[in-house]
């Protein structure tokens, strides 16, 4: 648990430096990966995630307090939008996939 707390702290830093910054922004799954690490968004905003793979993801959204979204089952192909309607730092992952792995700021 610790250590998944130091990651996340990682990530943080790398999101405050090089966030992407989009009204609507897709994020990509290919190869088992986001196509960010990360993004910007300001309260109000959606993400588009496009399954590109040719397996199935699982995404979930967790927030500060660890309450999570779970976004359900992602078939290839399928898009899936998800609004940030809150404020704070989420971890986006993908409960298939442990290594698949990007943050949002939403400010
Ligand atoms: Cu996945």
């Amino acid at each position: 648990m610790r250590g998944s707390i130091i990651l996340f702290t990682a990530a943080v830093i790398i999101a405050s430096g090089a966030g992407v910054r989009a009204a609507s922004l897709t994020i990509e799954q290919s190869g088992q990966r986001f196509s960010e690490k990360s993004a910007v968004l300001k309260s109000g905003e959606s993400l588009s995630f496009a399954n590109k793979d040719d397996v199935s993801h699982n995404i979930t959204v967790v927030d500060d307090d660890d309450e999570a979204a779970d976004l359900g089952l992602q078939k290839p192909g399928e898009i899936l939008d998800y609004r940030f309607d809150k404020t704070g730092r989420f971890k986006i992952r993908c409960s298939i996939h442990p290594g698949m792995k990007m943050t949002v700021t939403v400010k």
